[in-house]
C-alpha cells in the first residue's frame, strides 16, 4: 500500500481513500505509517467499521450518518423497535446525532461487551439500553463502560414489570438510569440523554429548551369538548 493513501472522508461505518477504494480492513495496514493522532483516530474508526460489520442493523441506523453519534440506541431484540424508535425519533427531532443497533447481553455478549468498551472512545457521551423480560441489556453495557447508561423497560408478557425490575433494581456500584416501562420511557431516555449532553452543548440545550416551550403551548391550547 503506498504511504500516500489516506483516508480522507470519513463518516459512521464507511471511509473512502483518496484513491476511491472504501476503507474498512485496510485502515489496520495503513495508520501505522500515519502521524499518531491521525493513527489513534483510525484505529478507532477502523474499530467502528469492524464492529458495525458484524453487529449493525442497517434500518435503524443513524437519520443523520453526516454527523459523529453523541448517543447510541441499543435493543436486545428487533422486536423492541417499535418502543425503541421513540427514542430514535426524539433524538432525531432534538437534532442529537444517533445511532441503533440490535446487541443482546445473552445472544451477542461478546459484541454487547465490544460495544460497550469501545463506545467512549469512539465519541459516545451517553448510551439508552432498551430490553425486556430479563432485561440486563442496560447492567451489562454499563459494566463495560464509564458512560450514563440509561435503560428502557420493554412491554412484555408480564406487561413490563419484569423488564422494569430487571433494569432498575441494580446492586449498588455500576448504575442505570431507569426510565418508564415502553413507549413513554424510551421518549424520556432520549430527552433526558439531551438534558445530560445540553449541560455543556448549547446547540442541543436550546433544542431542548424549544421542545419544552412548545410541549407546553400545546397542553395550554388543549380545547376541552363539553
Ligand atoms: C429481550 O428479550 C429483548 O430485549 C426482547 O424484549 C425480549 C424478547 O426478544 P425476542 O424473543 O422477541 O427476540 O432480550
Amino acid at each position: 500500500m503506498p504511504i500516500h493513501r489516506r483516508n480522507i472522508a470519513l463518516t459512521p461505518g464507511i471511509g473512502i481513500f483518496a484513491d476511491g477504494t472504501l476503507a474498512g480492513r485496510q485502515c489496520h495496514l495503513a495508520f501505522h505509517r500515519m502521524e499518531p493522532a491521525g493513527a489513534e483516530r483510525h484505529r478507532r474508526e477502523a474499530q467502528r467499521v469492524s464492529l458495525l460489520a458484524r453487529t449493525n442493523q442497517t434500518p435503524y441506523n443513524s437519520h443523520m450518518p453526516e454527523l459523529k453519534p453523541l448517543v447510541a440506541v441499543i435493543m436486545g431484540s428487533k422486536s423492541d423497535w417499535e418502543t425503541m424508535r421513540h427514542a430514535v425519533e426524539t433524538l432525531d427531532e432534538l437534532g442529537v446525532p444517533n445511532e441503533a443497533h440490535v446487541l443482546s447481553a445473552h445472544r451477542t455478549p461478546d459484541a454487547t461487551a465490544e460495544f460497550a468498551r469501545n463506545g467512549a472512545a469512539r465519541g459516545l457521551r451517553v448510551v439508552i439500553a432498551g430490553a425486556g423480560g430479563a432485561a440486563h441489556l442496560a447492567g451489562v453495557i454499563a459494566a463495560h463502560t464509564w458512560l450514563p447508561v440509561l435503560g428502557v423497560p420493554i412491554q412484555s408478557k408480564l406487561q413490563g414489570l419484569d423488564s422494569l425490575l430487571s433494569t432498575a433494581q441494580m446492586p449498588g456500584g455500576i448504575p442505570v438510569g431507569t426510565l418508564a416501562i415502553g413507549e413513554a420511557g424510551a421518549k424520556n431516555a432520549a430527552l433526558l440523554a439531551a438534558a445530560i449532553l445540553g449541560t455543556s452543548d448549547d446547540a442541543i440545550r436550546k433544542k431542548l429548551e424549544a421542545f419544552r416551550k412548545k410541549q407546553s403551548e400545546s397542553v395550554l391550547a388543549a380545547k376541552l369538548e363539553k
